[in-house]
Formats: structure tokens, C-alpha cells, sequence
């Protein structure tokens, strides 16, 4: 390959804090030290045990991807749409022009995961609500020296995943076993991050310093990633990779569109149940109306 490894240029820790109802998130992208990693908006390693959860809220103008590591979580929205991920399901949602939904847990103990949110073009807001879900035994893994990953989206080690990415995006979530290491090629273009779930490991240079769990990496630009586990633990990361869109972004809340005129737009859409919120004026998901009295 003739470009340069990525390097890492900034490193994070994820905390935790309060979101939703009663759940917590740890999260890297998306807080006040890093706003927005274009085309990333929110990375949330959440962590949810009932009665907690996420009841009924909207989202406009960007796409929500839900990978669970532990239990599981029932989504319903206001399209009737309804199901339940458990450990090692996927689902891609795009929000597009409007989706109204909740997110609960389905069992006992917590309910953990991660959410990443992608922005999507200008041209792309307002599109259609679309869901791709993938159940864990249907995500295709590719194992070689001690290296395996989980193909969310993208490609790596010869295998294609069949989500379809509105940003071009890449999301690949890698095991290394002890004294294994990895190489990925990137896009040189795209900006790309590292979030350490398990484990210790050595990113971009073999010489620099350890990464351990809920760490975020931001990285260089380059044309590929390097890893290594020098340590007596499986190391288990997740590597994503997005082409940027370079258009401002305006977000409130759960609402990221391009200008304040937008957001406004998008309040009188939500409020007055218009242009993609019709359906939010009679509905409540299942799971907030049995909390009701
Ligand atoms: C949201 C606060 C929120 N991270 N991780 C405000 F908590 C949310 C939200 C989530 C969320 C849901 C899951 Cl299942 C996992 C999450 C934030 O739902 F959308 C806004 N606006
Ligand atoms: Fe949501």
C-alpha cells in the first residue's frame, strides 16, 4: 500500500452520564469536547436495566445504528414497527424525515450496547424512514491469525456486508487474541475512529502507549489502521470509518438538519404532527402505555 498507517491523534475516555429515562451512556462523540467527527454524531455505549429505558422520542435528519453486546432491547415505533435485538443483532435505522419511537429493555439484568448516530447529506434528510436489521447469527465473521471480525459494514478479509450505508460508512467490530495483530485499509479520505470495548491494545504505531476499554480514538489520516495485542487478554474493539459530508449542522436534540430555519421547521413539523409526524398525533409506544394509569 502506498499511503501512511493512521495514527492516533486524539484519545478519549467515555464516561458515564444520564440519558433517556433512568439509563446511562458512556459517551465519546457527540459531548461538549467533541461536538460532531464528521459524519459521526453520537457514539453511546449504553448500559439500561428496566425500568429504565428510552420511551418515546422523535428523530429527524440522520440515521441511528443500535449493535448489542448484552440482552436485549424492544424498539417500537409509530409506524407499528416492532422488535427486539438481542446480543450480536444489528439494526440500522435511517430516521430520514421523521421516525417516532421507544427503546426498552426486553429482559432482566442490563441491557448493554452501542448507538452511533451518522449524519446524513442534505439531500438525504428528508427521505424515507427505512430499517435494515440484521440478526447476529446472519452477520458474516471472517477469522485469520487470531484476528476475527464481526462485518457490520463494509468489508474486511475478503467479506461484504449486505447493510446499505446512505453516508458511506464502514463499521467493523474485531476480536484479537493475544499476540495478534491487524491491518485494515480505510479510505484515505474518510475520518475514522477506534472504541475499545475489552481488553488492551496497542493502535497505530506498535510503539505507542496501551488503550484499554471505553477509550475512543479519533485517527490520522491514512490508508489503513494497525493494531496489536501484546497482552494475555482477548482485545475486542470496534473500528469505524465514514466519508465526511462537510455541510454545517444545526442539531437540536434529537433534530440534526443543515440551518436554524430547519430545526424550526422541523419543531412546527413535530409539533404540529406535519411532513413525516403525522402518525405521532394518536400514538404511544406499548411500553409508555403500560406505565401509564
Ligand atoms: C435521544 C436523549 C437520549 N443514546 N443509546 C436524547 F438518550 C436519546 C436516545 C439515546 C439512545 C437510545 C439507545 Cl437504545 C441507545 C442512546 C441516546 O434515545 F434520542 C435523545 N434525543
Ligand atoms: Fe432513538
Amino acid at each position: 500500500m502506498s499511503g501512511e498507517p493512521r495514527t492516533v491523534v486524539r484519545k478519549f475516555l467515555a464516561r458515564p452520564q444520564h440519558e433517556g429515562a433512568g439509563a446511562v451512556v458512556r459517551r465519546s462523540i457527540g459531548r461538549f469536547e467533541l461536538k460532531y467527527f464528521d459524519p459521526f454524531l453520537v457514539l453511546d455505549e449504553f448500559s439500561v436495566t428496566a425500568p429504565a429505558g428510552f420511551p418515546d422520542h422523535p428523530h429527524r435528519g440522520f440515521e441511528t445504528v443500535t449493535y448489542m453486546l448484552q440482552g436485549s432491547v424492544t424498539h417500537e415505533d409509530f409506524e407499528g414497527h416492532k422488535g427486539t435485538i438481542g446480543v450480536g443483532d444489528l439494526q440500522w435505522m435511517t430516521a430520514g424525515r421523521g421516525i417516532v419511537h421507544s427503546e426498552m429493555p426486553a429482559s432482566h439484568g442490563t441491557q448493554k450496547g452501542l448507538q452511533l448516530w451518522i449524519n446524513l447529506s442534505s439531500r438525504h434528510k428528508m427521505i424515507e424512514p427505512r430499517y435494515q436489521e440484521i440478526e447476529s447469527t446472519n452477520i458474516a465473521e471472517a477469522n485469520e491469525d487470531g484476528v476475527s471480525v464481526r462485518v457490520i459494514a463494509g468489508e474486511s478479509l475478503g467479506i461484504t456486508s449486505p447493510i446499505y450505508t446512505r453516508t458511506p460508512t464502514m463499521f467493523l467490530d474485531f476480536t484479537l487474541e493475544p499476540g495478534a495483530q491487524m491491518q485494515q485499509p480505510v479510505p484515505e479520505s474518510w475520518n475514522a475512529f477506534v472504541y475499545v470495548l475489552e481488553g488492551e491494545g496497542v493502535f497505530g504505531k506498535s510503539r505507542s502507549s496501551l488503550t484499554t476499554a471505553h477509550h475512543l480514538l479519533l485517527l490520522s489520516p491514512g490508508d489503513r489502521v494497525m493494531a496489536w495485542n501484546k497482552s494475555s487478554k482477548p482485545l475486542r474493539f470496534i473500528l469505524v470509518g465514514g466519508e465526511p459530508i462537510g455541510q454545517p449542522v444545526v442539531q437540536w436534540g434529537p433534530f440534526v438538519m443543515n440551518t436554524q430555519e430547519e430545526i424550526d421547521q422541523t419543531i412546527q413539523d413535530f409539533e404540529n404532527f406535519e411532513n413525516g409526524f403525522e402518525k405521532a398525533r394518536y400514538w404511544r409506544s406499548e411500553a409508555t402505555q403500560d406505565n401509564e394509569f
